[in-house]
């Protein structure tokens, strides 16, 4: 009995094989001269492209899957479950076009080659164009790239062609019995299958290896005297003769740089050289210009504020939310400069991602602290972070303030800026929320005959500081707890409540009052689309 050809099945384990070999391929490239990473692109263009919602709903789940199994710092682990996707996609592709690709050979006569270069063009032309609209890593020019990726899946779309013409060639010789083909296939597919996995492993053991050496891409100092300073007794925090001692185990006041959380569009973020870098402002200005880096920092008067930045997708309790100094110059002087019409009432600020928002021109001339940023902790902002440079806006969630900021324009009146076309909130104005981050029984002591344990945490709101935080036990009263002064108006306040001890199944309850005496929101709201409210609660057996 001749054996049918091959198809859905074999091109979809051939097609899984061989994308597996290419991915490796273009992770080695990218590794060894800087070409784009394609499964990232195409993951990033997909957020972008998708209704806010969808993504919401994605962010959502990973957020919830990362969260109930307790696999670690949010964000970081997030980014890391998204390339995961990311690679996968690629892979689900590869073996659905397999698939595709065989069971049409099986039924149309092609002329050879014709069916590998459509493959290979039909998905190769449209990843590259699309990698070219999103890559901001790669150091090799786009021609390069485009060329690149297009060839990378030509050949890859030939090869799953000549995967097909030789187990079907073999199954159809005349001179071959039935079982010999048979062994034939499995032998050829086993042999595909050792090649592209010896591909695999050594593409991405190299490619890992290489990414292992790079230097840190960027090492420039700031200016003279301006680098970070170590906090000591001689350069003491603004708080340091407060005397109240945290809770153990409450967070650190000040974030530890590689502790912060980041949030952005990029499974990898946009590089910039300084070099290559300036701040375009144009529009509705007199002196339209183009500042760089150093004219930023060295024409304009230094400004540096104590800063608490929370994601408007931080849950209540959430880990999305960080504090530490930032330096830069005013907006408000640099606008001085470029003299701004009378017709302008608002600034859309683009980022080297695409990513934009709209900042109203009142808040930028009415606010001292509103800051073109480019030092975090005294140190010149990571990439991550946004080098060169950010925005800083008092009171506001992080989704208002770009990062890697490339051009402000002056416009005439308030537009939707990026999550605002994706259904969040046009203000974004940071919700009030408390935390308990610490029931330390193991510091429980004793006085007057009574024991005490600490419980400590912080209580944030925007700009407008924290008059009060209490804490509730069970159905007990809601007990004022001493807070600790904070960095600056705009940070967090650590608070410490010293809990008359009692065994057992106890829940802990935290709210607070912020500075304008408005009571924290009690109702339970998710992220979207204002921000998180609703009590944090630990449930604890002491
Ligand atoms: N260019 C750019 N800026 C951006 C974003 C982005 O995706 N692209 N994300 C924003 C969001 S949603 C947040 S919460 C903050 C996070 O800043 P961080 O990563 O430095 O903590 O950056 C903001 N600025
Ligand atoms: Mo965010």
């Amino acid at each position: 009995m001749a054996r049918t050809r091959p198809g859905l099945l074999t091109g979809a384990l051939v097609g899984g094989f061989l994308v597996t070999a290419l991915i490796a391929i273009f992770f080695l490239a990218a590794a060894l001269v800087g070409t784009p990473f394609v499964p990232f692109d195409m993951f990033d263009w997909v957020g972008r492209v998708l209704p806010g919602r969808v993504i919401t709903f994605g962010i959502d789940t990973i957020v919830t899957v990362i969260t109930a199994l307790n696999i670690g710092e949010l964000s970081s682990t997030a980014k890391i479950a998204e390339q995961i996707m990311a690679v996968g996609g690629m892979l689900v592709t590869g073996i659905v076009v397999g698939a595709v690709v065989f069971e049409l050979l099986k039924r149309v006569r092609l002329t050879p080659g014709a069916a590998g270069l459509i493959a290979g063009l039909g998905v190769g032309l449209p990843v590259a164009l699309i990698s070219q609209q999103v890559n901001r890593t790669a150091l090799t020019d786009d021609s390069v790239n485009l060329i690149w990726i297009v060839l990378a899946f030509v050949l890859w779309g030939l090869a799953l062609e000549w995967a097909f013409r030789r187990i079907a060639g073999a199954e159809t010789s005349p001179d071959g019995a039935g079982s010999v083909q048979q062994i034939d296939r499995r032998r050829f597919l086993i042999n595909v299958g050792g090649a592209t996995a010896a591909i695999t492993v050594l593409g991405s053991g190299i490619g890992v290896l290489l990414n292992g050496r790079k230097p840190q891409e960027i090492t420039v100092a700031l200016a003279e005297g301006a680098g970070a300073q170590p906090w000591s007794a001689s350069n003491a925090l603004p708080n340091a003769d407060d005397v109240l001692v945290p809770a153990p185990g409450t967070r650190p006041e000040l974030t530890p740089l590689a502790d912060h959380y980041r949030i952005d569009i990029n499974l990898v973020p946009p590089t910039v050289n300084e070099a290559d870098w300036a701040l375009k402002i144009d529009g509705l200005v007199d002196n339209p210009v183009d500042l760089t880096l150093d004219q930023i920092r060295s024409n304009y008067e230094p400004i540096s504020q104590f800063v608490t930045i929370a994601c408007i997708s931080n849950r209540v309790g959430g880990d999305l939310i960080g504090t530490t100094l930032w330096t830069g110059a005013r907006l408000k002087d640099v606008l001085a400069d470029v003299g701004l019409k009378p017709e302008a009432t608002h600034l859309r600020i683009t980022a080297a991602d695409d990513f934009d928002e709209i900042t109203s021109i009142d808040l930028a001339m009415n606010d001292d602290r509103v800051m073109l940023c480019y030092a975090w902790d005294g140190l010149p902002l990571e990439v991550k972070h946004g080098f060169p440079l950010r925005i800083y806006l008092p009171n506001h969630y992080g989704m208002k303030q770009p990062k890697w900021i490339t051009r402000i324009e002056a416009i005439p009146a308030w537009e939707e800026g990026y999550w605002v076309r994706r259904g969040w909130d046009k203000d974004a104005l940071m919700k009030s929320t408390s935390v308990i981050d610490t029931i330390a029984t193991e510091a429980i002591y004793e006085r007057d005959g009574a024991q005490f344990v600490p419980i400590g945490g912080i209580a944030h709101a925007g700009d407008r500081g924290i008059s009060t935080v209490e804490i509730k036990v069970d159905d007990g009263d809601w007990t004022p707890a001493l807070l600790r002064k904070p960095l600056s108006e705009t940070t967090w306040v650590i608070w410490r409540y010293d809990w008359p001890f009692s065994e057992g199944l106890h829940t802990f309850t935290v709210r607070c009052v912020d500075g304008d005496g408005v009571a924290q929101v009690e109702d339970v709201a998710p992220p979207r689309p204002s921000g998180a409210t609703g009590l944090d609660t630990i449930d604890r057996s002491v």
